[in-house]
């Protein structure tokens, strides 16, 4: 293995300090006024789950930022809960980004213009990012404390909103998951997760000739998603814009409807940070409430998405009821949750410490036939991925991996910069440069060895 990606050695100060002022730099460059970019080239609006990881950051540098970045997202949110995938930034042309505004033909809602964001969603990690803003407010003063509580207490009803959207109108498989409807929800665009689930549906080429690609004129195509896969994409947001981006009925009229293990570890991890939210704005019974809940989504993670063979999580076509025969990184993430049965954790431990994947992890299984070190999500190391995998790894007391893991990411960026992913063999940066997210969780990273309030003795 290439030493960018083994070292055992610690981390030295020198390092930590350049590597926070590096990532203190991306994030004021990605700062555009009201909200962070996750790239300045090739991401140019507000994206959903970006926001949360960004957050993370901000709250060590920023604090101020991080709730306002926040707050710009959720001023997107629409009346039926969900929080739109991207946020159109109005001053940012439509040529920019490809699908932008014009594509998904949004109606005007909640007081916000038509054509203000898109109708899918992404993991619900905001509720975690909020706890984790408050929780680090004390750094910053007794104001930081007072203004934290305010934003706890604007943000708690729609946090709870997203939640509700989530568990109620996305449960079209009806055993308590959310169903993602497109890939793109899922945050792993490409992942082989969705291979076999997407293979049914049709891959129209003529669409990308009517609706250009602009992502192969900024990165290189062996480093993105295929054309195919990319057809496919397209076509599945046009389908669901026909419906009016309504819920209803999904499993039978939507040609991709799948239960993903990683967003569904999202959504508990997300209860369990509205307990404690609810428990600081003095709401004891919905704590109690939002932890009941997240037993539940970990109880349904465990029956759906488990394989007793192959010992660990899939994902599952609700269309089909089949479960996906790749190993992915997605399948790794219930390692986040404290109430996952004991034989379900060992089973995660042994695949992730089994010659499939390693620390850290790659986006996908190494033995795979479709293992590609360049592509996206089939292969490459994602520090927001791994930075849930390190949190898992605290959650159930396993300290010295994750101590592990994290000086393995430390080192990775700073010796490559803030890429959006990494080479998994030999650690070089791939993707775009100056990435939020990687530079936000390197603060987290370097700052913060804790584990979270509910995590299990080792
Ligand atoms: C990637 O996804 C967008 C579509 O949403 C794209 O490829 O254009 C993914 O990595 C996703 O997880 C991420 O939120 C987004 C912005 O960083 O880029």
């Amino acid at each position: 293995m290439h030493p960018d990606l083994s070292p055992t050695l610690p981390v030295i100060p020198e390092v930590c300090a350049e590597l926070w002022a590096s990532a203190a730099r991306v994030l004021d460059a990605n700062w555009v006024g009201d909200h962070t970019v996750p790239s300045r080239t090739l991401y140019p609006h507000q994206w959903s789950w970006d926001t949360a990881f960004t957050a993370i950051g901000l709250a060590y540098v920023n604090q101020p930022r991080a709730w306002r970045d926040l707050r710009s997202l959720f001023a997107a949110q629409w009346p039926d809960g969900r929080v739109p995938h991207i946020a159109f930034d109005p001053d940012t042309p439509e040529e920019a980004y490809f699908p932008g505004p014009r594509f998904w033909n949004v109606p005007a809602y909640a007081g916000r213009p038509a054509r203000s964001s898109t109708g899918l969603v992404q993991p619900p990690l905001h509720a975690l990012a909020a706890w984790e803003v408050y929780r680090h407010a004390a750094a910053h003063g007794a104001d930081a404390v007072q203004q934290a509580r305010i934003e706890l207490d604007r943000l708690y009803p729609r946090l709870v909103a997203q939640q509700e959207y989530l568990g109620d109108r996305r449960d079209a498989g009806g055993g308590g998951l959310a169903s993602i409807v497109h890939p793109w929800e899922s945050g792993l665009d490409d992942s082989p997760a969705w291979d076999e689930a997407l293979a049914a549906v049709p891959a129209d080429p003529g669409l990308l000739d009517r609706h250009p690609r602009r992502d192969l004129a900024l990165s290189d195509a062996a480093h993105r998603p295929t054309d195919t896969d990319h057809a496919r994409y397209v076509g599945l947001v046009l389908d669901y814009q026909a419906g009016e981006y309504s819920d209803t009925g999904l499993a039978e009229r939507h040609a991709f409807v799948v239960e993903c293990p990683g967003f569904n570890a999202v959504l508990a991890t997300a209860e369990l940070a509205l307990a404690q939210i609810a428990g600081v704005l003095g709401r004891p019974s919905e704590a109690r409430r939002h932890r009941e809940r997240a037993r539940d989504v970990t109880a349904a993670i465990g029956r759906r998405l488990w394989n007793p063979e192959t010992r660990t999580f899939h994902a599952r076509d609700v269309r089909t009821g089949r479960l996906s025969p790749a190993h992915c990184v997605s399948g790794l993430l219930p390692l986040m949750l404290p109430d996952l049965e004991p034989d379900q954790v060992d089973g995660i431990l042994a695949e992730l410490r089994s010659e499939r994947f390693g620390l850290p992890a790659p986006s996908h299984d190494r033995t795979a036939r479709e293992f590609d070190t360049h592509r996206y999500s089939r292969g490459p190391v994602w520090i927001n991925v791994n930075w849930l995998l390190r949190r898992g790894l605290l959650v159930h007391g396993r300290r010295d991996e994750a101590e592990e893991l994290r000086r393995r990411l430390v080192r990775l960026v700073h010796r490559n910069g803030h890429f959006e992913y990494f080479h998994p063999e030999e650690g070089g940066g791939l993707g775009t440069s100056a990435f939020s997210w990687t530079a936000a969780l390197c603060l987290d990273l370097l700052a913060d060895r804790s584990a979270p309030a509910y995590a299990r003795a080792a």
